[in-house]
Order: C-alpha cells, then structure tokens, then sequence
C-alpha cells in the first residue's frame, strides 16, 4: 500500500492475484486501485471477489492452476522490459521508507531480516506494531510453511502458536515476535512451552501499552488516552517463577548477541526489549491509513 505501489500499479495493464485476499490493512482499507484486469486465483471459493471485484476468478490450488496456465503461455511474452526494473526498485524504496520509520528499531528489524532467512527459523507473529511495521513486511521466510500468523488478527494467540510452530520444527528455533499486550492474553501458553521445553525464543517488544491502541488515540481522538497503559508483570520475576530464561534488552546495540545466545541454547527462552528504554519508532503507527472519514482504523 505504499505510495510507491500505488504507483507502479497505475501502470500495469493486468494483475494475477494468487492466494492473497487483498485484506483491508494491505489495500487501503480495501480501497486501493489495483490493475485491470484483475484476475483471483485461490483453493477457497468463498475468497472470490471477496474483497475486491473481480474480472476473472480461478477457483484451484495455486501450484496446479499456475501450472495449467504455463502450458497455454507461448515461450515468450511479449511483455514490458521494464517490469522486472520498476517492481525492484518500487520494492527497495518502500523497504528504505519502512526501514527510516522504524528508528532504532531498524537494527533489530535487519538482525531479524538476516538470521530468520538465513537459517529458515519459522517466524510467528502476534498483533503488534513491530510486526506490522516491518515483521509481516521485510522479514522473509526461508519457505511458505515457516510463516505462522492469526490472519483474523486477534491478539494473543501468537504465544500459543509459537509452542506449535516450535514443536513442528525439527531443524531450526521458532522466533515468535510478541506485545506484551497481547502476550498478557495468552500468557499462561508460556508455561507451556517450559512444560514441553520447546524449541522457541519469544521476543517480546515491552513498550507498557497497547500501544497502536494509543497511536490511534492521538492521531484520531485529540490524545484522549484511555484503557491502553497497561499494567503487566515484572517479566524478568514472571520468567523466574516458571522457570524460563529471561534477558532483557535496553540498548538496542545488544540485540543481536542476545538473539544469538537464544537461538543456541536449547528450550524456551524471552528475550524482553525495554522499548520504554530504547525509545519510539521514528514515525508513529497508528493502524492502516484511515479513510475518509477519518476514523475506519
Ligand atoms: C482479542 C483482541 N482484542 C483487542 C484487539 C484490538 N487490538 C489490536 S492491537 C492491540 C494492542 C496490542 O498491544 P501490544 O500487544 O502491546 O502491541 P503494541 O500495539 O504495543 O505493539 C489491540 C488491543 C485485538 N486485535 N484482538
């Protein structure tokens, strides 16, 4: 949804849309003009021109109907030499854009970026900012099986899912990105994952709030902050008394020795960022942009 997509899409004449459902948060609120045609390919039905009208829509398994189209392709398309340039650079400028609005956190966001593809560790995420800053959107995955995400966007699961996507995992630590808004929702998971010594290193962005919550209290109500400072436990004590190893992190320069030491030991392990230490995002998130009216996020 970045302005540099908007634009490269103005100029594409045919879109081929596989296995997405075109949510609001990537599309402007669903709002976004995508190119035309647009062609819906996806195994569930009920996923036709859900989101978005479409012309053509291919209900099928993406590999098989990807595969079925190739044989009807000639060798060569006759298309745009461009293409492959402008989706490259359209792509590096809005990872520079997202990169400067993280701030610090542009160091923790490029550790995660290296180690979680380079070492295919599945990457599970809560409903945080840091995982829609940047989590969802600049760290890739080794394969599509290692991205573990709740789609409907409920906080709190991402503690239990981890438990999963670590126990699954044969070769490499789940790395689960949390809240600690959304951890307090599924806190008692964590014990769990001590119970089952499993495989996992939760990294737990503390910031003492729900803090898209107050994002969107000051750019939509007049900084009418309320219910969204939260009141969590100490997590180094909490840890303690399940027996889970904790490290706290308040200077960002850290992380990446702190995620090593995590990813090499064995079982469970909460590497804890003091954000109220390190400080805030460069830019504010509050949410995918709001619509007209001013109040859809
Ligand atoms: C079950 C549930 N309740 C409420 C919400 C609304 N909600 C979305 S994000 C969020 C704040 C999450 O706080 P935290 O986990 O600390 O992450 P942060 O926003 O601070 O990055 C809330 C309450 C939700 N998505 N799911």
């Amino acid at each position: 949804m970045t302005p540099e997509a908007v634009e490269l899409y103005e100029s594409c004449d045919l879109m081929i849309v596989v296995g997405s459902r075109l949510r609001g948060n990537e599309t402007r609120n669903n709002k976004m003009p995508l190119p035309r045609p647009l062609v819906q390919v996806d195994a569930d039905a009920a996923q036709g021109g859900r989101n978005y009208p479409v012309e053509v829509f291919a209900h099928g398994d993406a590999a098989d109907t990807l595969a079925r189209l190739l044989v009807r392709l000639p060798d060569t398309l006759d298309t745009d030499t461009n293409l492959s340039f402008d989706i490259a650079r359209t792509r590096a400028a809005a990872e520079g854009r997202m990169r400067d609005v993280l701030g610090p956190y542009r160091i923790l966001a490029d550790t995660l970026a290296e180690r979680v593809f380079s070492d295919a560790h599945p990457w599970v995420r809560d409903v945080t900012i840091s995982n829609s800053t940047f989590g969802n959107r600049y760290v890739r995955i080794a394969s599509p099986n290692l991205g573990v995400h709740a789609l409907g966007g409920g906080i709190g699961q991402g503690v239990a899912m981890g438990v999963g996507a670590a126990l699954a995992s044969k070769e490499a630590k789940a790395i689960t990105l949390l809240g600690d808004g959304g951890t307090m929702l599924g806190l008692a998971e964590m014990i769990t994952a001590v119970e089952e010594q499993a495989p996992l290193v939760y990294l737990l962005m503390n910031d003492k709030a729900y803090g898209v919550i107050q994002n969107i209290q000051d750019a939509q109500y007049d900084s009418r902050r309320h219910y969204s400072a939260l009141a969590t436990p100490d997590f180094a004590e909490f840890c303690k008394a399940i027996g889970m190893p904790h490290q706290l992190v308040s200077d960002i320069s850290d992380f990446s020795a702190a995620l090593d030491e995590a990813v090499a030991a064995s079982g469970p392990r909460l590497i804890e960022i003091d954000m109220c230490a390190i400080g805030p995002f460069k830019e504010a998130f509050a949410g995918p942009p709001a619509g007209a009216a001013g109040k859809e996020a």
